[in-house]
């Protein structure tokens, strides 16, 4: 199991995610790209690296938008896997 480091410690490490109001211990952040086809691929990048990962984003796609939330189904909370991910998307993003 990853190690729990909670929301406030990623959002520490990784600029522009923020830690989720409520009970939950997660974050999220929200990209925006020029098109449809520049956030799809974007999202495919994600997906396979989750896949690798087997630890997966939630998120919702509209159009350029991906609103994506981190979160440790299994530990409660944001651990070291989330970072990881995180890392990977701002520079999938960039
Ligand atoms: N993704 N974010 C996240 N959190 C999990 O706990 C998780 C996951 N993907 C797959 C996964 N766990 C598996 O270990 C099973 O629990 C489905």
């Amino acid at each position: 199991m990853a190690d729990k480091i909670g929301a406030q410690a990623l959002c520490d490490a990784i600029s522009g995610w923020s830690v989720v109001e409520g009970e939950r211990d997660a974050v999220r952040k929200v990209f925006k790209f020029a098109d449809f086809k520049s956030a799809f691929g974007f999202m495919t990048q994600v997906a396979l690296k989750a896949e690798q990962m087997d630890h997966h984003p939630e998120w919702f796609n509209v159009y350029n938008t991906v609103d994506i939330t981190l979160s440790t189904h299994d530990a409660n909370g944001v651990t070291t896997l989330d970072q990881e991910l995180a890392a990977f998307i701002e520079a999938a993003a960039s």
